[in-house]
């Protein structure tokens, strides 16, 4: 489905809203444990490069992770933590994304995300396919998350995901932005 432009304005808001209140936001994916789902998602490369901190803007040698065709990835939490956005630093191959949010979920012995227990929490699309660029999937602001699965359908060149989180220490996160306005007014 195409992305809502209210998706678009969602970061910015909630990192305005966590720098205000002093959590800053943080980047959790090298917290998970990053996986590949099975059948029909071949890769080359490292699950390990998607997030080792190189990509061309701290590295001009940084590897690159590729998708020839179709994927998923997944990244579990040992804990449910707020999460803002995924943002993928796409290379030479551009494709379309989804990002999937979830409580509850895991990944199968079958090698597929498994749902039966879950509850979706969020899910973000980008259908703009925009090459060497960093491509920001954002979910709506309070979206919590376990488990959060990533996909292409189109093949893609990634030298990084990133999965961004104002999980700070001041545990203020349940703030609205009406009620922060009120408070600075
Ligand atoms: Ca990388």
């Amino acid at each position: 489905m195409p992305k809502p432009k209210s998706l678009r304005r969602a970061l910015p808001l909630a990192l305005a809203l966590a720098a205000t209140l002093g959590a800053a936001p943080v980047n959790i994916a090298p917290d998970a444990v990053t996986s590949a789902t099975q059948g029909y998602n071949s890769y080359v490369g490292e699950l390990s490069w998607l997030t080792d901190g190189l990509y061309p803007g701290t590295s001009p040698s940084a590897p690159v992770f590729l998708w020839p065709t179709k994927g998923n990835l997944v990244f579990q939490f040992d804990r449910v933590r707020p999460v803002a956005a995924v943002r993928l630093c796409i290379g030479d191959d551009a494709g379309t994304y989804m990002a999937l949010a979830y409580r509850g979920a895991h990944l199968g012995s079958s090698g597929q995300t498994e749902t039966a227990n879950a509850e979706l929490t969020a899910d973000a699309y980008d259908f703009e396919m925009q090459a060497n660029t960093w491509v920001e999937l954002a979910f709506p602001e309070g979206t919590q998350a376990d488990y959060i699965e990533v996909g292409t359908q189109a093949g893609a060149a990634l030298y990084e995901v990133q999965i961004v989180s104002d999980d700070g220490s001041t545990g203020v996160g349940a703030a609205s932005w009406a009620q922060l306005k009120t408070r600075r007014d």
